[in-house]
């Protein structure tokens, strides 16, 4: 049996190698994180995730192997991080480099990448396919390269991993049969094989739709609170119509996928991504929009002193211990360029302090604050709310039921 070689043990490695071998299939899973692979070869988990224990424990029956070495095989699944230059939103495509090059050093003579990553358009042709033609040919091998992307979402990845469809791009039609024998070992969805342009093209835009809806509701929320409306109740009733389908608006957009990817449209085409680009703006407008929300009800209640204030949550979402570009991370580096500083954080999540005035215990912060801003709509704060009803309570996710709550 061949064996499945996973590179990159994150938020989309592990589940995907976990699942692989549940289903029986030989897996290693790779990360150059020493004190990564050592935690996992202890048996315990680096993140949180609904159902990750129990994949977990089906792997090591299934006798799963964690390595910081690449392993010689014909078969490698690529999900290493692709981050993007801050200065210019562009890709940076340098781990999944690397890892293509330290592939190349141990594979067999005719192998399969699989490149999961989230890549820009055109990042296969431009930045991994020369590798493999330069170095591929100097070493003998011939390698089929593949551009499969997540699709999975936090908080729910393990059932998406076998319920939701995937998309395999291929520069040939018996390659994507094979892969797609692969993926089917867990997936039930429907497995779509295409060329790797659209596939990495697909990818990009699935985000950039889900950012552009989120604007709309976020457009719409400040709308609504220019002429005091009730815009949960107006999307309510708007939706109620069979082909409308608003989203909710929020404290912005966070995450390392649909805050990042239309930037990577926008810096390709900055002619023709007029849409994408202002959907960006507005959703990163939301922050400063709770800035505004929090200075008027201090207003409000004559109170001066921004250290009475705090935000709950520094995820990006409700339910995850992820904290990449999270609104509230936003929001407090839009306080730092105007030199205010001094509010309180918390996040029952977040057990490492990564930013000033963080709490790590929930009624020490509740004793220090007036004002509670609800960041994230965690089930924690839900089962909480006997405590912060006496506090003035601004919620931006739209969670609290009590009258005097300030919303967005
Ligand atoms: N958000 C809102 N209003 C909404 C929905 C979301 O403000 O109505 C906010 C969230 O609070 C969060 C951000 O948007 O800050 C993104 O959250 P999300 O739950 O919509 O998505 P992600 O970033 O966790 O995962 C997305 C998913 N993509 C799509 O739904 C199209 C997931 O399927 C992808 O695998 C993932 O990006 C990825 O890795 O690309």
């Amino acid at each position: 049996m061949t064996t499945i070689n996973v590179i990159g043990l994150g938020y989309i490695g592990l589940p995907t190698s976990l699942i692989l071998a549940k289903a029986g299939l030989k897996v290693v899973g790779t990360d150059y994180n020493k004190e990564l692979v050592n935690i996992l070869k202890k048996g315990e988990i680096p993140f949180e995730e609904k159902g990750i224990e129990n994949l977990f424990n089906d792997a090591i029956k299934n006798k799963i192997e964690f390595s910081t070495n690449y392993y010689k095989t014909n078969m490698y699944i690529l999900a290493v991080p692709t981050p993007y230059l801050s200065e210019n939103k562009k890709l940076d495509p340098t781990y999944v480099i690397t890892a293509v090059n330290n592939v190349l050093d141990v594979c067999e003579k005719d192998s399969i990448i699989i490149i999961e990553s989230t890549i820009s358009p055109g990042t296969i042709d431009k930045y991994i396919r020369p590798v493999i033609e330069d170095r591929g040919l100097q070493l003998g091998v011939n390698i089929h390269l593949v551009h499969a992307p997540e699709r999975i979402i936090p908080g729910n990845m393990i059932f998406e991993l076998e319920h939701n469809s995937r998309t395999i791009g291929v520069d040939n039609q018996n390659i994507g049969e094979k892969v797609k024998s692969i993926y089917s070992t867990f997936c039930k969805g429907e497995i779509v094989i295409t060329d790797i342009r659209s596939a990495e093209m697909s990818k990009v835009i699935e985000n950039t739709y889900r950012d552009i809806n989120i604007a709309f509701a976020n457009e719409l929320a400040k709308i609504c609170r220019h002429d005091n409306m009730d815009v949960y109740e107006i999307i309510n009733i708007a939706n109620k119509h069979p082909r409308v389908n608003i989203l909710q608006p929020g404290p912005g957009v966070g995450g390392h996928c649909i805050s990042v990817d239309p930037w990577f449209l926008v810096g390709d085409y900055p002619d023709l991504t007029n849409l994408i680009l202002t959907a960006r703006k507005i959703n990163d407008s939301m922050p400063r929009h709770v800035l505004r929300r929090i200075r008027d009800i201090m207003r409000e209640h004559n109170i001066g002193d921004i250290s009475k204030v705090g935000l709950y949550g520094l995820a990006y979402k409700e339910n995850v211990d992820d904290t990449r570009e999270s609104p509230t991370l936003q929001l407090l580096e839009r306080m730092d360029e105007h030199l205010a500083s001094g509010v309180k954080v918390f996040d029952p999540f977040v057990k490492e302090r990564i930013v000033d005035h963080q709490f790590m215990n929930f009624d020490d912060f509740l004793n220090e604050i007036e004002i509670l801003v609800i960041m994230v709509g965690h089930d924690h704060i839900k089962q909480s709310f006997k405590k912060i009803n006496k506090k003035l309570v601004l919620d931006t996710k739209n969670i609290c039921d009590f009258e005097e709550a300030y919303k967005l």
